[in-house]
């Protein structure tokens, strides 16, 4: 049974009705990893847990996933299921383990289709709602948590991406492996890119079950790619989650989801995305907000994003200009823009930034 929420009706749809196309009164606000190590208070909270302890239990990933709404009330109009994108390899039988101040780590990354370790991710039977379940009690707890204040966003990492990280074996700065498995063997790629989006729809399907009321696909490698290249190894799989996503939903007796999708880097895929299934098209600081705004305007898309992240290190003088800019680019806040930044807030940023950069773009789009 999916649960329900009815007791707690929604208070602040802000997100939900920009994602639909709908003109809203402001543009919604919420920024990627926005519960993170910025924020004291995630330290405190993490303490000494591994990040992966942590997202397993409901009770710490629900915390986390709060602190910004917590901090930021009134300001911030979505909360992001404190999670990530690497719990699918996980779910698919790999071992992934986070290096404090390093980044994720597999010990054993897959090394060429030859290998019995390819044939026996292609040939196990994931089973993401049993392995994945503390996901979706988090996903419900948090709804419960958040008792209405704002929506609950849920995501999956893109098949590209994750493919990257599953034969880099963590973070890359020339993504060697990745390039070597895609261009020496094109047809093994693609059928683990095809079995990993099929694990997406399934995986995401169940967080809306559980609750999320929105989803976003992390794409973050995407600009690793041709234009060329990136038609052959990921768009193809976006569209696949996107072209059947919302019939799993149904399926299950539920309402489609507004779905975002964020490529960051293949600013040459607007057109694009703007073509596909997604409602909600998130933008890296490459983009310029007017010209992106035309076409996706033209297409009845939505867009996210897109400040560099670095603009948080600089002065309020500096936050103000950019917020401006977007503001008078994305057609003024009040349809078809979710304000945020075009990837996630980095470490050492002061919080009070971040908060200014929220009520600069509550002051001009109100
Ligand atoms: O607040 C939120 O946004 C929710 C939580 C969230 C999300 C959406 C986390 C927590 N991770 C993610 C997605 C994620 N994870 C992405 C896609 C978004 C992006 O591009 O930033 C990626 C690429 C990862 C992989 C990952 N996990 C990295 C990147 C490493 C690299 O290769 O450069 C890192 C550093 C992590 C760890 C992680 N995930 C999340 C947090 C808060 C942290 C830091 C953990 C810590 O040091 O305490």
């Amino acid at each position: 049974m999916a649960p329900s929420f009815e007791e707690w009706p929604m208070k602040n749809t802000l997100i939900l009705r920009t994602a639909k196309g709908e003109k809203v009164e402001r543009a919604p606000m919420w920024v990627m990893r926005q519960a993170g190590r910025y924020l004291p208070e995630y330290h405190e909270e993490k303490g000494k847990n591994d990040f992966f302890e942590c997202c397993r239990n409901p009770e710490i990933a629900s915390n986390l996933t709060l602190q910004p709404i917590d901090r930021y009330a009134g300001l911030v109009d979505a909360a992001i299921i404190f999670s990530d994108i690497l719990v699918i390899p996980q779910a698919m039988g790999m071992e992934v383990i986070m290096v404090d101040k390093k980044g994720p780590h597999f010990p054993e990354p897959l090394q060429t289709p030859d290998d019995e370790q390819y044939k026996e991710v292609m040939e196990r039977k994931v089973d993401v709602k049993e392995s994945l379940d503390y996901v979706y009690k988090a996903i419900t707890l948090t709804r419960q948590k958040l008792a209405g204040r704002v929506p609950l966003i849920g995501f999956c990492g893109a098949p590209w991406t994750l493919l990257s990280y599953m034969v880099e074996g963590g973070g890359s700065k020339m993504f060697i492996q990745v390039k070597t498995w895609v261009y020496k063997y094109p047809e093994a790629s693609k059928a683990l890119l095809q079995k990993i989006a099929e694990l997406c729809v399934e995986y995401l399907a169940l967080q809306v079950e559980a609750g999320a009321q929105m989803i976003q696909v992390f794409d973050s490698w995407a600009g690793e790619l041709s234009p060329q290249s990136f038609k052959e190894f990921s768009l193809p799989y976006l569209n696949y989650i996107a072209d059947n996503l919302p019939a799993r939903i149904k399926s299950k007796g539920l309402e489609p989801v507004p779905m975002t999708v964020f490529a960051k880097g293949a600013w040459y895929a607007l057109p694009a995305l703007c073509e596909s299934n997604y409602n909600t098209i998130g933008l890296d600081w490459l983009h310029d907000p007017a010209e992106a705004y035309q076409l996706a305007q033209s297409k009845g898309k939505v867009l996210q994003g897109n400040a560099d992240p670095g603009i948080l290190y600089g002065s309020h003088e500096s936050i103000t200009r950019v917020v401006e800019n977007m503001v008078a680019g994305f057609g003024g806040g009040k349809q078809g823009w979710i304000a945020n930044l075009g990837h996630g807030i980095t470490p050492f940023v002061k919080p009070d930034d971040l908060k200014f950069y929220f009520e600069e773009i509550h002051r001009l789009t109100t």
